[in-house]
């Protein structure tokens, strides 16, 4: 593979979802840069107990370290001379009962981020999607005995999330793993500079610039508004590119909406506290409709003689089919998915070059897509999930 198209893979794979208005934003930069160095955030002040836990310190460690000598080059101007950016934080004060001084203060602080506004953009025309190479992005042998480490070291509270949502733990072993190796790779940016540069610096050349603009603002509002509520200082905390934070990489608004304590120490911190990553992540799936007890997708093969894959394809991964008219259309289910008793959608996998793939996906498929629009995201958080369960299941029998 050449590594211009592993470079335009990992952009589509970045940009598929932020296109699409996730919620919840996987950073899938393969190394995130740090362009301003800032001290160890307030909320990261408990104590550290697991391996995975002080890894990632470790490695946060090494890329302030990488950052604060990379930084003169590439840090840009700070936003205090904006007049539209000091506007929106006056409004943002207005909206949010905040401090005027607190809000100006705070995004005039914030810095331009050059390499921000480049991931934000949209793979070029005719990038092939390939569901092979951005599986092989996330289902690996490293990322897989890092989620048998973390079921392990939260066995109860995973057991406890599933009893409580209804959502697997092995869908919150995927989703924790695909976004962030289980608190590995957090991400590396100061959240208050990736929102500012989002929303105050979209690249107009964007198909949908206006609208992305204005999603990044909302985020910034929110986030503003957590950090004052929490007393969190707003220059701290670090995140993906697009402002996703802690080990289950949520957004402002996510965060606020749905990430709760799970640990029970009455503060919500998706940092530090992988109980409370796991709680937010089932709380998350919940608000979004989860179905207790359904899979997420079925195998699925066609009838030549009866397909019509353009009709089966219309409505995309939203499920509308029932098994009858799926099965009207072409499309060949056995076993289960026979008896399956709520709609299905067709999902299909592109493979460049290769034949697509396809699966048969649920409303539970449909839900994994809130998190983060994208099929190809939902079928990775699926796959690692169930490849954990197993290589768990298959020490257990040894
Ligand atoms: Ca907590």
């Amino acid at each position: 593979m050449t590594s211009k198209l592993l470079f335009y893979a990992t952009f589509f794979i970045a940009a598929y979802a932020l296109s699409t208005g996730a919620r919840a934003l996987n950073d899938s930069k393969p190394e995130a840069i740090v362009l301003n160095a800032a001290p160890t955030s307030k909320i990261i002040k408990t104590a550290h107990k697991t391996k995975q836990a002080k890894t990632a310190i470790h490695q946060r460690h090494l890329a302030l370290a990488q950052a604060a000598r990379r930084q003169p080059a590439l840090a840009g101007p700070s936003y205090a001379q904006r007049a539209d950016a000091m506007l929106a934080a006056d409004d943002i004060a207005a909206r949010r009962d905040l401090p005027p001084d607190w809000v100006r203060l705070t995004i005039g602080q914030a810095r331009y981020l050059p390499q921000v506004a480049k991931y934000i953009q949209p793979p070029p025309p005719g990038t092939p999607k390939n569901w092979q190479l951005y599986r092989s992005r996330f289902i690996d042998p490293v990322r897989i005995k890092a989620g048998v480490q973390f079921w392990q070291d939260n066995r109860e509270t995973l057991a406890r999330a599933q009893q409580q949502t209804g959502v697997p733990a092995e869908i919150i072993v995927g989703i924790i793993g695909v976004e962030t190796i289980y608190g590995q790779q957090m991400g590396s940016f100061r959240v208050i500079d990736t929102l500012s540069t989002l929303a105050f610096d979209f690249p107009a050349n964007h198909p949908r610039a206006a609208a992305r603009s204005e999603f990044f603002k909302a985020e910034l509002e929110q986030f503003l508004s957590l950090t004052h509520r929490t007393g969190v200082d707003p220059l701290t905390p670090l995140g993906s590119f697009a402002g996703a934070m802690g080990m289950a990489q949520f957004m402002p608004s996510s965060w606020v909406k749905y990430a709760i304590d799970f640990d029970g120490d009455d503060r919500v911190d998706l940092f530090n506290s992988a109980a409370d990553a796991i709680g937010s992540v089932a709380n998350y799936f919940k608000a979004f409709h989860w179905q207790v007890g359904l899979p997420t997708h079925y195998a699925v093969r066609f009838d030549s003689a009866t397909l019509n894959l353009p009709a089966l394809l219309a409505n995309d991964i939203r499920p509308t089919f029932s098994v009858e008219s799926f099965v009207a259309h072409g499309a060949v289910l056995e076993g289960a998915a026979l008896q399956h008793p709520r709609p299905l959608a067709l999902v299909e996998l592109q493979n460049g070059d290769e034949p697509p793939s396809y699966v048969a996906g649920t409303e539970n498929f449909y839900a994994i897509t809130r998190y983060n629009w994208s099929s190809y995201y939902a079928m990775a958080v699926i796959e690692l999930g169930q490849e954990v369960a197993q290589k768990m299941a298959r020490a257990r029998s040894q």
